[in-house]
């Protein structure tokens, strides 16, 4: 890990480092995206069995393609029992989290009869992209099909693809069976993302599309927004423990580490005010990458987007805290509730020693789908806003029209908009 003094050059070199991790800085995989998405949207299913045979070696036909009841049952015999227990723990503590999220529809009747007031209504139909592999997490699966749940989200198809047997991980089968999924389809990657988008014969069209994938994936759905909506584009996972010399370096290297084992372009900063800290978090990871088994990845990330900032005081640490915006943020300092009112950029921000990061990504109940690449600035973690929309309810009686209807007429004749003159005008026109 680099070690630096906080100061303004350093942390305008940190932030641009860090953006290189962008999936916006691949764009030269658009073009092969944007093929295989025109492809689906022209040949449907013709096009979504081939790319899946190409890419998954995986056969599909319609009979196949969707996940049956008898699979989702044989996936639970291959899952520990330990883990579907601990799924369906944390399922309790995530709903009840995301249940507070919910927000009712609101309406304002005013003393001259004007009614105005905005309507929630969920999404119908929301498609989950779950990736394969190694990064297919079950605890990702239950964060991004929760938030949809509690909003009333009738449809949530989950995709992920199959291996070349036509099988999906259990695990995934499992996480998304005790969340709700509704319907669950063996396809993955662009080809997926444009099924979700477009509609083949198997799969339907669905309104908002939402998970991590790999670049193909995060490129896809950047191309299907506004066709449909998406969640904001996942970058590599981010950490930055924010420590004085009250921290337990033991425990501040491990959370570190948590997050730049995730892969090699993961990024872990350690923010102190204490020198002697900083060093003896570097001791800690030296032992603790012997016992790690993703240690290869993780001397990957700490060496391109690994740092230890030592800055003179707290105001100047947060300075840089804000700054960078982590995805993910522990205040291990004297007083963590001061300091947190003070954080004005983090995706979740976890406060005190015994606030370790995977117990965000596993268990408390925030949602981990979370903004990176310094997007904390403007966006939040996912949460069921994400899933409803808003419709603005007008209504206004004969007599509060009448009040005002020759301001609407001289905005509208000001915009050369007679029509618009003239729609309220009619109601009045006897009367005058
Ligand atoms: N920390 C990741 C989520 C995750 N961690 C899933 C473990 N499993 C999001 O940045
Ligand atoms: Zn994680």
């Amino acid at each position: 890990m680099r070690v630096l003094k906080v100061n303004k050059e350093n942390t305008k070199n940190i932030l641009s480092d860090l953006l290189k991790r962008s999936p916006n800085n691949y764009d030269q995989y658009a073009g092969t995206v944007q093929g295989i998405l025109d492809e689906i949207k022209e040949k449907g299913d013709e096009a979504l069995f081939a790319y899946t045979e190409k890419f998954d070696k995986c056969k599909l036909t319609k009979d196949t393609i969707q996940v049956t009841e008898e699979e989702i049952k044989a996936a639970y015999e291959k899952v520990d029992d330990s883990l579907v227990e601990v799924i369906r723990k944390s399922l309790v503590n995530i709903r009840e989290y995301h249940e507070k999220q919910k927000r009712n529809s609101w309406f304002d009747a005013k003393p001259d009869g004007t009614i105005l007031g905005q309507k929630m209504t969920a999404l119908a139909s929301v498609g989950v992209y779950v990736p394969g592999g190694k990064a297919a997490y079950p605890s990702s699966v239950l964060m991004n099909i929760v938030p949809a749940k509690v909003a009333g989200v009738e449809k949530i198809v989950m995709v992920t693809p199959p291996n070349k047997d036509g099988e999906v991980t259990p695990a995934t089968l499992v996480a998304a069976n005790e969340a709700g999924a509704t319907h669950i389809y063996k396809v993955g990657g662009a080809q997926a993302i444009g099924a979700l988008a477009y509609g083949t014969e198997s799969i339907e069209k669905v309104d908002k599309i939402v998970g991590p994938g790999n670049i193909y994936v995060a490129l896809a759905k950047k191309a299907v927004y506004g066709h449909v909506s998406i969640d904001s584009i996942a970058g590599p996972s981010e950490i930055l423990v924010l420590a004085d010399d009250t921290a337990n370096p033991h425990y501040v290297a491990a959370d570190l580490l948590s997050q730049a084992e995730h892969d090699e372009l993961a990024s872990a900063i350690l923010v102190t005010t204490s020198k002697t800290l900083g060093e003896k978090v570097q001791e800690e990871i030296e032992g603790y990458l012997k016992k790690l088994s993703r240690a290869e990845i993780i001397e990957k990330s700490l060496e391109n987007f690994g740092y230890i900032l030592e800055a003179e005081t707290l105001d100047e640490a947060l300075e840089v805290v804000n700054a960078i915006a982590s995805e993910h943020l522990e205040i291990v300092t004297a007083n963590p509730f001061e300091v947190m009112t003070k954080v004005r950029n983090a995706g979740a921000i976890f406060i005190g020693e015994y606030s370790s990061e995977p117990l965000g990504d596993y268990f408390a109940g925030p949602n981990h789908v979370l903004p990176t690449n310094g997007t904390a600035k403007f966006f939040s973690p996912l949460n069921v806003d994400d899933f409803v929309k808003k419709s603005s309810i007008i209504y206004y009686s004969k007599d509060a029209l009448k009040a005002i209807h020759n301001d609407i007429e001289t905005f509208a004749k000001a915009e050369g908009l007679t029509a618009h003159a003239n729609s309220i005008a009619v109601r009045f026109e006897e009367e005058e």
